[in-house]
């Protein structure tokens, strides 16, 4: 297949139009949805939405107690799907949540989540990798600047601009915490990167990303025009991004964990095919080859 997206092959950095739409259905005639059409006109513009309010306490409650019963089982523990921090040995994310728990496997399939995924994309989706994303209180790290989508490109093999990551906020998200930092109309510009991918990249890169991320001038071009924000998302919000947007997240200075589930929905028209990058693909867990489930 043709690379129409290709990065990590130049010696330059540089940013190249998107060449596909942010909506594919965006008069909601085939995927009709829950989100009004300001905020899908939103979504379209800034490349995020961020519904306030959409689980409640009890709801959120139920997800942060399968994740302290995730962390009491030290078979999980060992697991791949289990990444520790890189400065210590704090769990970061749990990876295939969706997979190996009822309760996540609910709330990645729950309309609130599912029909907006639809909606965006403008045809059944499926989950190409969900995740808990921990920020343990005072140790948990940054993640860098990226743009999702390269990565699911280049070592995935997703081959087109089709997908929408649902974060939810099992905790409130504050200033103080590493809050998800997106820059608005970031999303319309692909940046390639400058750097060749490591055999076995992800055991370095989901613990801290060096490779695939943006050049200084590339992402202040980006922010010039855009700006950053950091949305305060109160527990039980969800913040929907496109595959593209530029994003990243900063350290977590406060006493209190910052946790938010994270799930990866894919349109069934955009399989991924074997990585850009020639290597072998990812495992499973990392993103869905095998289980193929629309949502129906
Ligand atoms: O590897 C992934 O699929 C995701 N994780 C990181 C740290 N960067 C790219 C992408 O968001
Ligand atoms: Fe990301």
């Amino acid at each position: 297949m043709v690379d129409d997206y290709p990065s990590r092959i130049d010696t330059s950095a540089g940013l190249m139009p998107r060449l596909d739409p942010v909506l594919h259905d965006p008069r909601g005639t085939d995927t009709p949805g829950p989100l009004t059409p300001e905020q899908l006109a939103s979504f379209e513009r800034d490349g995020f939405v961020v519904l306030d309010g959409a689980f409640s306490d009890g709801e959120m409650d139920a997800c942060m107690r399968e994740l302290e019963a995730f962390g009491r089982d030290p078979a999980r523990r060992a697991r791949p799907e289990t990444i520790v921090e890189p400065e210590s040995d704090s769990v970061r994310s749990v990876f295939a949540v969706h997979r190996d728990s009822e309760v996540f496997s609910d709330l990645a399939t729950d309309p609130r989540i599912a029909d907006v995924a639809r909606q965006i994309l403008g045809s059944d989706a499926y989950v190409h990798q969900s995740r808990v994303n921990l920020k343990p209180a005072m140790t948990g790290k940054e993640f860098f600047w990226h743009s999702d989508f390269e990565t699911w490109h280049v070592e995935d093999g997703m081959p087109r601009m089709r997908a929408v990551s649902a974060s939810v906020a099992m905790t409130d998200n504050t200033e103080f915490n590493g809050p998800l930092m997106l820059v608005p109309g970031s999303h319309k510009w692909y940046v390639t990167t400058v750097g060749e991918t490591p055999e076995r990249h992800y055991e370095t890169s989901l613990r801290r990303q060096e490779i695939g991320v943006p050049d200084e001038e590339s992402l202040r071009r980006l922010v010039d025009e855009g700006g950053i924000v950091a949305p305060k998302a109160q527990r039980g919000a969800v913040i929907f991004f496109d595959c593209n947007t530029m994003h990243a997240s900063g350290v977590n200075l406060s006493p209190y964990p910052r946790s938010n589930a994270f799930f990866v929905f894919n349109s069934v028209e955009n399989l991924v095919v074997d990585p850009f990058s020639g290597q072998e693909p990812r495992p499973e867990h990392i993103a869905s080859r095998q289980r193929i489930e629309p949502l129906g």
